[in-house]
């Protein structure tokens, strides 16, 4: 089974077998393929006699969601796991431990997480997580610290960026991200009924001039490694508990990228909520719980990312009086930016999200994914301005009277 080849389920098992110290050995072992996600093939495996579990990630080598009419490289999965190790020594709690990463399967063994849920459907559903702000501004603040020029050496850091080189899945983002939502592209799906609100921004110069301002910072802005895809389908979580999976889209890139995408999928809820709260009053009161939480990870990750630097960074130019300051106020402003572009996508590009398109009243849909519009391109048109992270949340609240 060492050739490349998707796994049957059967071949999971059979795999899964092979493995030294994580099953009994002779044991009944069962297998399904459980991945809903847009490119890889997903195994849980299960020890049914002890309850022990494990999951199997095999990239495919095309984008599933599309077929096999668009190529991808199987060295994701080597960057995934990778990325998975680095960020379990820096948030040991934060993320799945990986088991074994074999090459030529393009396999990755990790951790079972089915005790948690997916943060997408949990917010869907309505619930909250309270922890949840503080676990992912301290992911946010350790991971981009300590990959940065800020927090490891330089030298290291450069043969790092040349191992995260990603260039099939950073087109992906290129494309779908920062190109097709702008324009009449093949890859769009826009809903009908926003025709008009679609076409404004395909004929919107200045928001055209952002948006390129922003791809530029994505594609050349080597701060950080980046989970590169932190969406809220990329978070399992429960009340005391998160953790960040999927981080194949990785590789060095503008630290608020990821700050904007935890946000950008907060903000789909929010935009939603007209489908999903049952009256006024707690549409409200979820929309202030998600407002809050960007206000709190904003706050957690600030406030440790700066520390983190005070205490523990290793260049000495970065102590310059005023750097820190700079640096920190165009990280929120790139943070903004990406929240509004990583909004916009989901709406009428490829690839959107449940928390609209799972909406049934065909009005609540139009008015979320109108709301979700609005908040997204004032966002980009704002980003370069923005001082405090107070004006991305009240740009949202606009957007919902
Ligand atoms: C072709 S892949 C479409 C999207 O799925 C992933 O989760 C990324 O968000 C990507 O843009
Ligand atoms: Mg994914």
């Amino acid at each position: 089974m060492s050739s490349y080849h998707a796994l049957t389920e059967a071949e999971a098992v059979e795999f899964a077998r092979s493995l030294p110290d994580l099953f009994t050995p002779g044991s009944e072992l069962t297998s399904r393929e459980i991945g809903d996600g847009n490119l890889n093939l997903v195994f849980h495996i299960v020890e049914p006699s002890t309850g022990k579990s494990i999951i199997l990630k095999q990239a495919l080598p095309y984008a599933k969601v599309v077929g096999e009419s668009w190529p991808l490289s199987l060295d994701r999965a080597r960057i995934e796991s990778e990325a998975l190790m680095i960020q379990e020594s820096l948030c040991p709690d934060l993320v799945p431990h990986v088991f074994v990463y074999e090459k030529d399967l393009a396999l990755t063994v990790m951790e079972d997480l089915s005790d948690h849920v997916i943060m997408r459907r949990g917010l869907i559903e309505g619930n909250r997580y309270p922890l949840f702000a503080g676990h992912i501004g301290r992911f946010l603040a350790h991971t981009l610290f300590y990959t940065s020029d800020l927090g490891m050496n330089q030298q290291e850091k450069k043969l790092r960026v040349k191992r995260f080189i990603n260039p099939d899945l950073c087109k992906i983002t290129e494309d779908l991200i920062f190109d097709d939502p702008y324009r009449n592209a093949d890859t769009n799906d826009v809903p009908p009924a926003i025709q008009d609100a679609v076409e404004a921004i395909w004929n919107d110069s200045e928001l055209h001039l952002e948006v390129a301002i922003l791809r530029s910072g994505f594609l050349t802005k080597a701060q950080a490694l980046l989970h590169g895809d932190l969406h809220t389908g990329s978070i399992f979580i429960k009340p005391d508990s998160t953790k960040v999976i999927d981080p194949e889209f990785a590789y060095y890139g503008p630290m608020g990228f990821d700050i904007g995408a935890v946000f950008a999928n907060l903000l789909l809820n929010f935009a939603a909520q007209e489908g999903w709260s049952k009256d006024e009053a707690s549409r409200k009161d979820y929309r202030t719980y998600l407002t809050d939480t960007i206000r709190d990870t904003w706050n957690v990750f600030e406030q440790e990312f700066r520390s983190l630097w005070n205490e523990h960074g290793v260049d000495r130019v970065s102590k310059t009086p005023g750097y820190q300051d700079w640096y920190m106020s165009q990280l929120l402003q790139d943070a903004v930016g990406y929240t509004g572009s990583k909004t916009v996508r989901r709406v009428h590009g490829l690839a959107q999200v449940a928390d609209i398109n799972k909406l049934e009243d065909a009005a609540a849909k139009e008015r979320a994914q109108r709301i979700a519009l609005r908040i997204g391109t004032t966002l980009i048109k704002q980003h370069r301005k923005t001082q405090s992270i107070e004006e991305l949340i009240d740009i949202a609240w606009k957007a919902v009277q």
